[in-house]
């Protein structure tokens, strides 16, 4: 197993953290490769050196801590490029890519950092150049290239040979990181030459962060929201960012409003995000008719509906108090 740098958030850990991290690695009971990323570099001050990591890390942990090559087992190699700073001066991969013999051996190198074909600003130092990759894998130096830093897991350039796997848990929405939430199974074939790979995603991620956008309209679009609310797995993992936009009557708001109560108490969290939402509340023609009130409430009533129509600064606080008599005579509840 290879961990393309990362590991950990930073260097400054708490020793449970420690000891709770190599113990799992421990328990799983295969080869494991670390890399330190730009969260966990080897400084002076790297997690990687302290006394608690290196006394308590187990035989099958193998921290890649400098640059060049690792052998694993004869005919297969790691090459790694470790960060030593969280702000390197050069391209941290292509320094040990320069000397790498195409002599038969599988290698597969391990990196970390921004890939300079995904970004505007060509100029920063520790940048992966993919140029310097692709040679170093058309001259059969290198089969693989295990890169990590991105959150979203994706395929660089056109080899079928470099990618990032992703954070192996979900971290963000999902407008914002594709596809978090994977390993990458890598099978690198050592009996052919030419060391062909085949790359398969493997969920592992149990969060699930979603953004809804759905239009509320009229009570159907309330039904429809709440079953595919219900419908959806895992809720105590999943966090959910509603985006609602539309127009609703003061009996239908309510009811939206009972939904979404409903639903944050059985999701991780759930909301309606004012930036993506925009909820017109529009009291409708006889909605209060049959309150089976009359006389001096019926005619409070309406001039609340009257209120609640209008574009006074006062209207929302008619249509609030119209969806909270509503409420009382326990007409909004879904
Ligand atoms: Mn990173």
């Amino acid at each position: 197993m290879v961990v393309a740098g990362d590991v950990f958030e930073h260097n400054q850990l708490a020793p449970h953290d420690i000891s709770q991290s190599l113990e799992a690695m421990r328990t799983i009971g295969v080869p494991v490769y670390l890399l330190p990323g730009n969260h966990d570099p080897l400084d002076a001050a790297s997690v990687y050196t302290g006394a608690l990591f290196t006394s308590e890390c187990p035989d099958n942990v193998t921290v890649l801590d400098r640059p060049g090559r690792h052998e694993v087992r004869p005919g297969l190699e790691l090459v790694a490029a470790p960060w030593t700073s969280k702000s390197p001066t050069c391209d941290p991969v292509a320094g040990v890519l320069a000397d790498l013999p195409a002599d038969g051996t599988a290698r597969i190198v391990v990196g970390h950092g921004g890939v300079d074909i995904f970004v505007p600003d060509k100029d920063r130092p520790s940048l992966i150049r993919l140029a310097a990759l692709e040679a170093a894998i058309a001259r059969g130096a290198v089969h693989y290239v295990a890169l990590g830093d991105k959150h979203s897991r994706m395929q660089v350039g056109s080899t079928g040979r470099i990618w990032y796997s992703g954070s192996p848990e979900v971290t963000n929405y999902d407008d914002i990181e594709n596809d978090s939430g994977h390993v990458l199974v890598v099978d690198l074939d050592e009996a052919d030459r030419a060391h062909p790979v085949r790359v398969e995603p493997r969920r592992i991620g149990r969060w699930r962060f979603l953004t809804l956008r759905r239009p509320v309209d009229n009570n159907r679009d309330i039904a429809d929201l709440d079953i595919n609310l219900d419908q959806l797995p895992d809720k105590e993992r999943t966090v959910v960012r509603l985006g609602l936009t539309g127009s609703l009557t003061v009996t239908d708001k309510a009811a939206l409003d009972a939904c979404v109560d409903k639903y944050s108490r059985l999701f991780a969290a759930l909301w309606v995000e004012d930036s993506l939402s925009d909820i017109a509340v529009i009291p409708a023609d006889g909605e209060f008719d049959d309150l089976g009130i009359g006389g001096f409430a019926a005619s409070a009533v309406e001039e609340l509906v009257e209120l609640g129509r209008s574009d006074s600064e006062d209207a929302e606080d008619a249509r609030a108090a119209l969806a909270l008599l509503l409420r009382l005579a326990d007409r909004g509840a879904a």
